[in-house]
Formats: C-alpha cells, structure tokens, sequence
C-alpha cells in the first residue's frame, strides 16, 4: 500500500464504517465535513496526498440504484447551477479497475457520472441532473478531488437515498444502516486500488491485436450480414474472442457447435481457425450456402497434410489436441495425422515407416516450444521432412517477438485476449518465460489492482482476435492510475492483407 494515499469522507459515521475495512484505517481516513463550503476549506491548512479518493454516501439518481449499490464515478461535475461550480469534469479513467474490484468483494456496482452541488436537491432539481446521465449527487465530491489537481483520484459513494424522491431528502435509519455496511469493503478495494497506483509508464508491443486472418474473418461475417441478410451461421466462435463474438451477435450472427443446429440452405460461415474435409462434404449434404472463414494461412497448412499423407508419410501435427484449428487439420487424412502436444510425446510417438515422416505445426503455437518439439522429432527421425515455409504464421511469430521485447522492461505484462484464444495464452507463457509475470485479460474490467501493486513499467499487448479498443481501454486506466508515459517497442512492422472470398467480395 502506498504511504502517500488518503480517503475523504465528509461525517463521522463514513470515516468509522470505513476505517473499519482497513488495518491502518486510522492514518488513511480523513473526515472533511458535509457541503461544498467544508470540503472546500478541509485542505487549507493541510497537505493533500498524490493518491486522494472520495467515498461515503450517496443519493441515487438513476431509478436502477438501491440502498447499498456502490457508484464509482468516471466522471465528477459539479451542478451547473452550483455557486462555486468547478470548471471543468474530472475524469476518472479507471474506474473500471475499481469497480471490478468492489465487485470482487460482493458489492453490486454501478460506473457513471457523479454530480456534486451545494445543497439537497430539490425534485424539480433532482430531475435535471438525473436528466445529465449522473447516475448519483453528493455534497463533496467535486470540491475535495480539486484540491490537489495533479492527484491519481477516485470517487466511490454508496446509495443511500435512492431515486425517485429529493436527492438526499431526510432518509430512512434502515437505508443509510444498508449503505454503511458497503462502507468498509469500498475502503478495502481503494487500498488496492491505492497500491496499483505507482504505474507510471505503459510499454506497448508492436505488433498486438488483430492479425490479416482475423480481420479477414470478422469482415466475412459483417459483409455476409450486409449482403444477406441476418441471420449467418457462424460454425463455432468466428475467432476466440468473446467481444468480437458479441457484437456479431449483436447484428445478428447465429453461433454454432455443429452444423446440426443450422437451417438446410442456410448461409454459413467457417470460423477463422479451420474445418475438416468432413464438415465440408455434411454442408454440402445439407446444401448449405458456405462462406469459408478459415485463414489462408491455415488452408497452407491443411493442403501440405494433404501433400505429406498423399505420399504415404505419418504426419506428426505439433499441436494442442482439442483446438479447433488441429482437429480441422488432422480431418484431412485422420489415419496418417498423429497429434504431438508437446515434448514428452514427441518422445513417445510411433510411426509406421521412420523414412517417410513428416511434421507440421499448429499457426499459433509458441516458436520456442515448438522449435524444442521438433528438435525431439529429428533427433528420433532423421528422415523428418517440414512445411517449405513455416507453419507458424507471421502474426504469431511477431506478436511473441514483441511480448518479449516488452517484457524485458516490464515489472507486469497484460496480455487482451480471451481465456480459449491459443496465441494469446501463448503471450502469457512467452513473458513469463521472460521472467515477467504476466496475465491474460478480457478487457480492462478484469485487471486485478493487485497484480499492478508497486509496478511503475506496465507492458500490454493483445492477442491476434483482441480488437484494438480493448488495448487502448486499458491504456487509459492505466493513465488514470498515474502513468504519464505511454512507449511503444516496435519489432516488427505488418502489411499483410488477405482478398475476401468470392461470395462477398467487393464487386
Ligand atoms: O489462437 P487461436 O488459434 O485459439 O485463435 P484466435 O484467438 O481466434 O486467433 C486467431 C487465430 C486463428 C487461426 O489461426
Ligand atoms: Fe491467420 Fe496467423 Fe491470424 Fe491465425 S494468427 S488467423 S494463421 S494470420
């Protein structure tokens, strides 16, 4: 925990609910005093810390917030019509983190506009500012986070008086009893949040996010909606990543396991990773109207399955078994295909024929690891025939280049990604292997304050199906946390494009 952090709240009860959440509650609380004129004047005479939050109670202005509900404000205004308004809107860039770590703790919790005025709101009042898309009003706010501008802020408050009715009209024992009992994990969260904010610079691998082959694949969909109309089949998740699945879902992509659960004649799309020859021939059965996803790079690879096999070798596929991508690639001739996840059972396979072996890779494997795999695959069979050129696709090979450059300078890496994308996992391992820790994030909601606990260097990436947004989403937590920096470290620059198939190419 930071020594240089400080919670104000402006009545005693607050102060005591939340000292109560923390063992050194005494010298981190501080009670500034109900009302824009006390908050305005509890810093006159004393210093205020570089890391300064905001918290008590809270009167809601938006219907769906209860007694207890947690705002952690994005933004702090003060009401127009305020004597002695603010300027300008304070902005609170990580809030997410916050919020998610009150959620963590039980607490329900809601991430909006707070607005400050000078006194209890009347109705009328009370309808405009809920007419501004402040989600809660309090007295303080906005007075107490202007006192020291440069500071990293925060401002959590509890419901204690809920819309409709006067923002904080006199309210009920049991509503304000409710809302001191958020009070002490609200103090807990902040102390995290406290310590996650040393970061002062943000390190960004070049190349991260979306590769030719997903954009590729994300544009097959969109363009198959424009021209045909929703609903398109999507056979399993387009590519793995839960944002980019929502929001084709969202225009009206239909996401299947099997073709079984698709209409006969349907339009149909193959997800980025692959299918195998058999799913092809049960669309064509079903005469269903395919649009083939699947990456160039990826066909490379079925086509020289196809090749090996074709001459009578026992193909050894470098791959994770389950992935969608290798059950695609060992469909094209599954008697000759034998699946080597990893070193050990590259010493344990068995071919028919030592001189007619070959090996092929997974696109989005770990280069190091793979490279050991093959290293055993020779050593046994020296015979061992490759791909012309490497399986591994560029956009992996680059985006590990990159982490790893990252890494090297990082205290913390954050890698965007979903938890069942194989590259993005891959990033995870690469900067760990670099001796970095290193985490595997949705999107900026799911960093954890603690991994970021006296780290000044964050380096972030995102894996080749985590669109761009979610990689500047997190930058500017990470700015709201006090990083003034933001560096790139290019390794490698990337003009790949891929033509779209011919059904919905531009004409
Ligand atoms: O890395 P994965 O193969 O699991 O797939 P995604 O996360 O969807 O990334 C795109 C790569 C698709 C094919 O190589
Ligand atoms: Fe294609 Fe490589 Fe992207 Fe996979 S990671 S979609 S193989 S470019």
């Amino acid at each position: 925990m930071t020594a240089g952090w400080a919670i104000y709240a402006p009545m005693r009860m607050e102060t005591r609910a939340l000292r109560a959440g923390l063992p050194d509650g005494d010298g981190h609380v501080h009670r500034t005093g109900v009302g824009a004129r006390r908050a305005r004047q509890a810093f006159r005479a004393g210093t205020v810390p570089p890391v300064m939050a905001v918290a008590g109670m809270c009167g809601g202005l938006d219907p769906e917030l209860r007694p207890g509900d947690v705002v952690v404000a994005d933004e702090v205004r003060t009401d127009a019509l305020t004597e002695g308004a603010i300027p300008a809107t304070l902005h609170l860039p990580a809030a997410p983190l916050l919020a998610a770590a009150l959620r963590r703790r039980g607490l329900t919790v809601h991430v909006g506009p707070m607005v400050s005025t000078d006194r209890l709101a009347s109705g009328a009042q009370r309808e405009r500012l809920a007419a501004t898309g402040a989600l809660a009003a309090d007295l303080e706010s906005a007075w107490v986070l202007s006192a020291r501008p440069g500071a990293v802020p925060a401002c959590v408050r509890v419901v204690a008086d809920p819309a409709p009715g006067h923002v904080l009209r006199p309210i009920t024992l049991a509503h304000i009893r409710r809302a001191l009992r958020s009070l002490p994990p609200v103090a807990a969260g902040l102390a995290e949040w406290s310590a996650a904010a040393t970061v002062r610079q943000v390190l960004l691998a070049s190349p991260r996010s979306f590769c030719a082959g997903v954009e590729r694949a994300i544009t097959v969909v969109e363009q198959a909606l424009d021209r045909y109309g929703a609903p398109v089949y999507v056979r399993k998740q387009i590519v793995h990543n839960a944002h980019v699945v929502a929001a084709l879902r969202d225009r009206g992509a239909v996401f299947v396991d099997d073709l079984d659960e698709v209409p006969n004649g349907a339009v149909t799309v193959f997800s980025a990773h692959g299918v195998a020859p058999a799913v092809r021939a049960e669309a064509a059965d079903r005469q269903l109207s395919v649009i083939d996803g699947t990456c160039p790079l990826v066909t490379k690879v079925h086509s020289e399955a196809r090749r090996f096999a074709g001459r009578g070798d026992t193909v050894l596929l470098v791959g994770h078994p389950g992935h969608e991508e290798t059950e695609g690639t060992q469909g094209e001739a599954p008697d000759r295909v034998r699946l080597v996840p990893d070193a050990a059972a590259a010493e344990r396979v068995t071919v028919e024929d030592p001189e007619r072996v070959s090996y092929l890779l997974q696109t989005t494997l770990a280069v190091d690891e793979a490279e050991e795999v093959v290293a055993v695959l020779r050593r046994r069979f020296p015979a061992l025939a490759g791909p012309g050129s490497d399986d591994i696709c560029y956009a992996t090979t680059n985006r590990q280049r990159a982490v790893r450059a990252i890494a090297a300078e990082s205290d913390v890496v954050l890698v965007l990604g979903s938890g069942n994308s194989s590259n993005s996992r891959r990033l995870v391992e690469v900067a760990e292997r670099a001796g970095t820790p290193a985490y595997l994030v949705e999107d900026a909601d799911a960093i954890d304050p603690r991994w970021l606990a006296g780290a000044t260097a964050v380096g972030v990436t995102a894996g080749a199906s985590a669109p761009p947004r979610l990689v500047d989403q997190t930058v500017a937590v990470l700015r709201g946390l006090g990083a003034g920096e933001v560096d790139e470290r290019v390794r490698a620059t990337e003009d790949v494009h891929f033509t779209l198939p011919k059904e919905v190419r531009p004409a």
